[in-house]
């Protein structure tokens, strides 16, 4: 259950949060494929509660199992996947396992035109009745497991997985999106639901679909959300026997260390030695699509989008380093933090548009950090790096740190007033280097700064303080 099943060397997903499927289905053929992304996490694909001004979050609030969202429709979906896979790229579904919709209003309609009674208990088009979730309390004490597992997140009317009935559902669903070539599942709100019961549901699932290009026997890839940052009697151990778990501790440190309140010179054991899962047990990433916008725990010090250089390097520092699997967010401009996607005034969600250079019509709302110049070569380095470990670690004053993988070399000096100037073992081999952060290598040369790589591998570099500056190279960059 710990492995993505990416094609070839690749080894990143990134989260097209709110898109669109044929949009995916495109982006996966002019994008992703041929710029070495391994997978995309999409958004949840099953019928859930239509909420007044649409926030994004309706999205969390299932109400079928019927795979009809605004993203699209059934069809679209297996188009989709189809074509991701075809083209090499594997996509991931968001999975809400946990609850069903949340109070406000009784009678609740769904994207797929179905209906609901909350107080009641009823979602006719499942079906799931009263007997089919636990209490009627709501989790206050974040503290006390048994409320954590057994109480309403938010008020969502919580399932029990312990129920035959329940199990089945939830088995059949996502059995349904494996046969239609899936790699595998985000589970949503993992802490809040029994270890026991997780493990007995994905013992039920199949097999990843062979003529999708899975090996035979692949089992699912399962990536757990649970927020732990330390203060919590629920934690990512629990989970991670049975799948990788997201690690937000490495969203929070990025966070800190890029923002320059903790020094980048301790970076030199990043890993487990920072509290953090073993490294094939965790997801990581800088942002995701809570804590961007303040929701979940843990948000306080993230960086996001907004935040040009320090977001910029933090990326570099996650996609360069060996630790973790590797998640980056796609995201859409926003001024609150209810805002749902670009959508038209009947609420259908309006698809991301290109322009000349590639980057994302802003005009539209979609940011698409995915397709920033930067993260396309941050993640061509990570795919070369592979599962290299990291070597020639190197550092120098509180913020100026190197290191190489196999194939690439990294420096950053985030120091106020001390210039970076020495001479840095790469580990490559000898010769002219384009520099990665603000150009690239082309047929005419290198729009970046050069690098030269002396015979024995030695690099005689300069970084200004102030603001973070950094270089970044690899085998592939070479001139
Ligand atoms: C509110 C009140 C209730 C009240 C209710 C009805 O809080 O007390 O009874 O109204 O009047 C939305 C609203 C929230 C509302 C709720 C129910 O924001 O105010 O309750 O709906 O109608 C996303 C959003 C939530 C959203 C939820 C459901 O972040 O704001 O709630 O979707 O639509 C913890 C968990 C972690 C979780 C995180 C957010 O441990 O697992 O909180 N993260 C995941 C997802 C996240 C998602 C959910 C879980 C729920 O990443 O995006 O929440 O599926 O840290
Ligand atoms: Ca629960």
């Amino acid at each position: 259950y710990k492995q993505p099943h990416y094609e070839g060397k690749r080894t990143t997903m990134v989260h097209l949060f709110e898109w669109p499927w044929p949009s995916i289905a495109t982006e996966c053929e002019q994008f992703l494929g041929p710029k070495g992304f391994g997978g995309v996490q999409i958004s949840p694909p099953n019928e859930n509660r239509i909420v007044n001004g649409r926030p994004w979050w309706e999205r969390y609030q299932p109400l079928s199992y019927l795979l009809h969202t605004r993203s699209g429709t059934e069809q679209q979906l297996i188009d989709m996947i189809t074509r991701c896979n075809r083209a090499g790229v594997r996509i991931y579904v968001d999975a809400v396992l946990n609850h069903m919709t949340g109070g406000g209003s009784d009678a609740q309609t769904g994207t797929g035109g179905s209906l609901a009674h909350y107080e009641k208990h009823q979602y006719p088009a499942v079906p799931y009745g009263p007997g089919d979730f636990n209490g009627a309390c709501n989790i206050i004490d974040y503290q006390a497991p048994q409320q954590v597992r057994n109480c309403r997140l938010l008020s969502l009317l919580d399932l029990n997985q312990s129920k035959p009935h329940v199990r089945q559902v939830l088995v059949n669903y996502m059995n349904r999106l494996i046969d239609m070539g899936v790699a595998g599942f985000r589970i949503d709100a993992a802490k809040h639901m029994w270890p026991q019961d997780l493990e007995a549901i994905y013992g039920q699932l199949h097999n990843l679909n062979t003529s999708h290009g899975f090996a035979p026997n692949s089992r699912p890839f399962i990536f757990q959300e649970v927020i732990d940052l330390g203060s919590e009697r629920i934690t990512t151990s629990e989970y991670s026997p049975l799948g990788c778990v997201t690690e937000f501790r490495a969203a929070n440190e990025l966070g800190k260390l890029f923002r320059g309140r903790n020094a980048l010179k301790w970076l030199h054991n990043w890993g487990p030695d920072w509290s953090m899962l073993p490294s094939g047990d965790a997801v990581v990433f800088v942002d995701n699509h809570d804590n961007q916008r303040g929701h979940g725990a843990g948000a306080g010090d993230v960086l996001t989008h907004k935040d040009g250089k320090p977001y910029e390097t933090a990326l570099v520092f996650l996609l360069a380093h060996p630790y973790g699997l590797t998640r980056v967010m796609s995201s859409y401009a926003f001024n609150n933090s209810d805002q749902g996607p670009p959508a038209t005034s009947d609420g259908a969600i309006v698809a991301p548009r290109f322009l000349r250079n590639g980057q994302c019509d802003h005009l539209v709302g979609w940011i698409c950090e995915h397709r920033w110049p930067l993260m396309a070569r941050l993640i061509e380095l990570r795919n070369i790096a592979g599962s290299s470990p990291l070597t020639h670690w190197w550092s120098q004053h509180d913020q100026q740190i190197a290191f190489a993988r196999a194939n690439a070399f990294v420096a950053i000096n985030m120091e106020k007033e001390k210039e970076l100037n020495a001479k840095l073992q790469t580990g490559l081999p000898s010769g002219v280097y384009c520099d990665i952060i603000d150009g690239e290598k082309s047929d005419s040369g290198c729009s970046g700064r050069k690098l030269y790589v002396d015979a024995e591998g030695w690099l005689q570099l300069q970084l200004p303080p102030g603001s973070i500056s950094s270089v970044a190279t690899h085998i592939n960059a070479k001139l």
